[in-house]
C-alpha cells in the first residue's frame, strides 16, 4: 500500500497482476532517484554519456530505428459512441479496444520493474492544473517524465488531496510496431499505450493527457486544451503582452517561443513560458488566462542552431537527453542545422555516411527542463496563469498563405484555425511535405469530433468576455528557387510587434477577403534584407488561389457533417463570396 487513495492503489495492484513485473517502485521524482535511473541506463546501453567536460550531465539515447515518431494510424480515441471521436480520429469500440491491448500487456513486464509515476500538468498549487499517475516499465519513460512535468511526492499529494487523477498505462512491449497502439479512453479517464518508446506515444502526461484527454475534459467544463506555445513580448517600456500560437508538429512553436529580437529592437524581450501545450479559461475578467502545464521542452533537434535559435542552444549544454542525434568524434551531440561540429557516427550507432541519409534523424529530440532556458520566465510557475492578448495559428505552406494576417472577430479567427492547412513533417511516421488540413493544429490531438470543438470554441464569445484577437502566420513560403522567402526566427519579431501593436489598435492594415494584412510600411523591415518584390509578394493575397483553397475548406467542413456549427459555414460562405465578387 503505497498511497492514501485507494483507488490509486487499486489500479497499481490490477496492473501488476496483468502485466507481472518483478519489482514494483513509486517515484518520488527525487534527485538520487533520477540519479540511480540514469546510472541504470548507463549499464543497460539504453543511454550513452556525452562528453562531460562540454556537456556535463548530457545523454543520448538511440531508439529503435523503427521508433521514432508519433504514430497517428496506431493512435485511437475510443470513446463508446464513434461519432464522437469524429472523422478526424480513428476509433475503437472500448470493450474491443480494452481486450485488444490488455491480451498485449499480460505479462509484458515479466523480468522487468513497473513504475508508478504519479505526475501534476501544471504548476502544483494552480486550480487549472490536472495530475494522472502513468505507469511504465521504461526507466527512460521516467527520466523524461522528470523533466517534462512535476513528478512525485509533491504529485502525488495533490493526487490524495483531489481525489480523482488520469490513469496512463505504458509498456515499451516488444517494440515491434505490428503490436503498437496508443489508445485513449476519454470517459474513463484512462490512456493505454504500448510497443513504443518515443515521446508523444510514451510520455502520456504530454499528448496523449494533456492535449487529447484534456481537450474532452476541457470541452464538457468550459476550457481549452491546445497545441500551442505561450510567450510574453516586452516592450522598452515594461509592458508585457502574452500570446499563445498553434503550429503543427515541426512548425516552430519551440522557435517562436525562444525568440530573441533583431538589432532594429532594442530594449525589447521575449519571455518563454511554454513551447508545445497551453490550457486556457475565461478569468473573472472576461480575459482568457493560460497555464503551460509541462515543466520542460521536448524539442526537435535539428535546426536548432547559433543563428536560429541561440537560446535553445545554449540550454542543451548540460543536463540534457538527447534522442536519435549523431555524435562527433568527441562525443558531442550534433545535428543537422547545429552549424558546428562534424558528425562520425549516425543516429543509429554506424559511422556516418552521408549516402545513409542524415546523421540526425529529422525527428531526433532533446528534453531538457525549461528552467535551463534563457528567456524562461517565472511567470510560468504563476498558478493563475498568463492573460493572453493575441492567438497565432500558422503552418507550414510553401505557396499562397501570406506571412501575416488578422481575422476580423471570433468567428471568422475560428473558420481561419479550423482552415488550416500545413505540409506534413518528421513528427509523425508516413510522408512528409504532404498538404493536409489540421485545424489548430490539433489534427492528431484533438480527443473528440472537430465539429463539436469548433463549436465550443465559437461558444467562448459571449457577453462580457473580452477574447484575444486572432491572428494566421507562415514563416515558410517559398520563391522560384526553392528557397523560404522569410528569414524567419529572430526576424519573425516584425510579426510580433504588428500583432500586438493591432492588439493595441495601433498598427495599420489593409482589409482583403481572408482578413487584414500589414502594407509593407506597416511593418519595421529596419535592418532586413529582403527584396521588396518579395516582401510585397509575402503581403499579396491572390484571390483566385484562395478561392480554391477556400473551395477545399467548404468539403473539408462538409466532411464533419451535422456537427460543423452553422456560423462557421455562413462564414465560409461570407469568405468565399467576398474572393469571387467581380
Ligand atoms: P513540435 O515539438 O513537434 O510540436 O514542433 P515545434 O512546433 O515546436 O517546431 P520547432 O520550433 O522545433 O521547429 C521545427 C523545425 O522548423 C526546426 O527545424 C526549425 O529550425 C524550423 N523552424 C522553426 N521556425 C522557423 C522559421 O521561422 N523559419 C524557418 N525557415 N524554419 C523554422
Ligand atoms: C509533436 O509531435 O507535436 C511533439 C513531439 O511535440 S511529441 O511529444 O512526440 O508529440
Ligand atoms: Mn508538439
Amino acid at each position: 500500500m503505497a498511497s492514501k487513495l485507494d483507488a490509486l492503489n487499486r489500479w497499481v495492484d490490477e496492473v501488476t497482476r496483468l502485466t507481472q513485473p518483478d519489482r514494483v517502485h513509486w517515484c518520488d521524482g527525487s534527485d538520487a532517484e533520477y540519479q540511480a535511473l540514469l546510472e541504470l541506463m548507463l549499464d543497460t546501453g539504453d543511454l550513452i554519456e556525452l562528453n562531460p567536460s562540454t556537456h556535463p550531465n548530457c545523454y543520448l539515447h538511440r531508439s529503435s530505428p523503427s521508433d521514432v515518431a508519433r504514430v497517428e494510424h496506431l493512435t485511437f480515441v475510443c470513446s463508446q459512441d464513434a461519432e464522437d471521436a469524429g472523422p478526424n480520429n480513428h476509433w475503437m469500440a472500448p470493450d474491443e479496444a480494452h481486450a485488444k491491448i490488455d491480451a498485449l500487456f499480460a505479462g509484458c513486464m515479466r523480468g522487468r520493474t513497473l513504475y508508478v509515476i504519479p505526475y501534476c500538468m501544471g504548476p502544483i498549487d494552480s486550480p487549472i492544473a490536472r495530475c494522472g499517475v502513468e505507469i511504465t516499465d521504461s526507466p527512460y519513460v521516467v527520466a523524461n517524465m522528470r523533466i517534462m512535468t512535476r513528478m512525485g511526492q509533491k504529485a502525488l499529494e495533490r493526487i490524495e488531496r483531489d481525489g480523482s487523477f488520469v490513469k496512463g498505462l505504458h509498456s515499451t512491449g516488444d517494440l515491434d510496431p505490428a503490436r503498437r497502439f496508443i489508445m485513449h479512453f476519454p470517459e474513463e479517464l484512462t490512456i493505454k499505450s504500448i510497443g513504443s518508446g518515443y515521446g508523444g506515444n510514451a510520455l502520456l502526461g504530454k499528448k496523449c493527457h494533456a492535449l487529447r484527454i484534456a481537450s474532452w475534459q476541457a470541452r464538457q467544463e468550459g476550457w481549452l486544451a491546445e497545441h500551442m506555445l505561450i510567450l510574453g513580448i516586452e516592450n522598452p517600456q515594461g509592458e508585457v503582452f502574452y500570446v499563445a500560437a498553434a503550429f503543427p508538429s515541426a512548425c516552430g512553436k519551440t522557435n517562436l517561443a525562444m525568440l530573441i529580437p533583431p538589432k532594429a529592437y532594442p530594449g525589447w524581450k521575449v519571455w518563454t513560458v511554454g513551447d508545445d501545450i497551453c490550457w486556457m479559461q475565461p478569468g473573472a475578467d472576461g480575459r482568457l488566462w493560460a497555464i503551460n502545464p509541462e515543466a520542460g521542452f521536448f524539442g526537435v533537434a535539428p535546426g536548432t542552431g547559433a543563428k536560429t535559435n541561440p537560446n535553445a542552444l545554449a540550454m542543451l549544454d548540460h543536463d540534457t537527453i538527447f534522442t536519435n542525434v549523431a555524435v562527433t568524434a568527441d562525443l558531442q551531440p550534433w545535428w543537422e542545422g547545429k552549424g558546428e561540429g562534424k558528425p562520425v557516427t549516425d543516429w543509429q550507432g554506424r559511422d556516418f555516411d552521408p549516402a545513409n541519409g542524415p546523421a540526425a534523424h529529422p525527428n531526433s529530440r532533446f528534453t531538457v527542463s525549461a528552467r535551463q532556458c534563457a528567456s524562461w520566465t517565472p511567470r510560468a510557475e504563476d498558478p493563475q496563469g498568463v492573460p493572453i492578448s493575441a492567438i497565432i495559428f500558422g503552418g507550414r505552406r510553401e505557396s499562397l498563405v501570406p506571412l501575416v494576417f488578422e481575422s476580423r472577430d471570433w468567428t471568422h479567427g475560428v473558420l481561419v484555425g479550423a482552415a488550416m492547412g500545413s505540409e506534413t513533417t518528421a513528427a509523425a511516421t508516413g510522408a512528409v511535405g504532404v498538404l493536409r488540413r489540421d485545424s489548430m493544429a490539433m489534427k492528431p490531438f484533438c480527443g473528440y469530433n472537430f465539429g463539436d470543438y469548433f463549436k465550443h470554441w465559437l461558444s467562448f464569445d459571449r457577453p462580457g468576455t473580452q477574447l484575444p484577437k486572432i491572428f494566421h502566420v507562415n514563416w515558410f513560403r517559398k520563391g522560384q528557387d526553392g528557397k523560404f522567402m522569410w528569414p524567419g526566427f529572430g526576424d519573425n519579431m516584425r510579426v510580433l510587434e504588428w500583432i500586438i501593436e493591432r492588439c493595441r489598435g495601433r498598427a495599420g492594415a489593409q482589409e482583403t477577403p481572408i482578413g487584414n494584412l500589414p502594407r509593407r510600411s506597416d511593418l519595421n523591415l529596419a535592418g532586413l534584407e529582403i527584396p521588396a518584390a518579395d516582401m510585397d509578394q509575402l503581403l499579396t493575397v491572390d484571390r483566385d488561389g484562395w478561392a480554391r483553397e477556400y473551395t477545399g475548406i467548404g468539403e473539408y467542413l462538409d466532411s464533419f457533417g451535422q456537427r460543423t456549427p452553422e456560423a462557421l459555414r455562413r462564414e465560409h460562405a461570407r469568405t468565399l463570396s467576398a474572393l469571387t465578387q467581380p
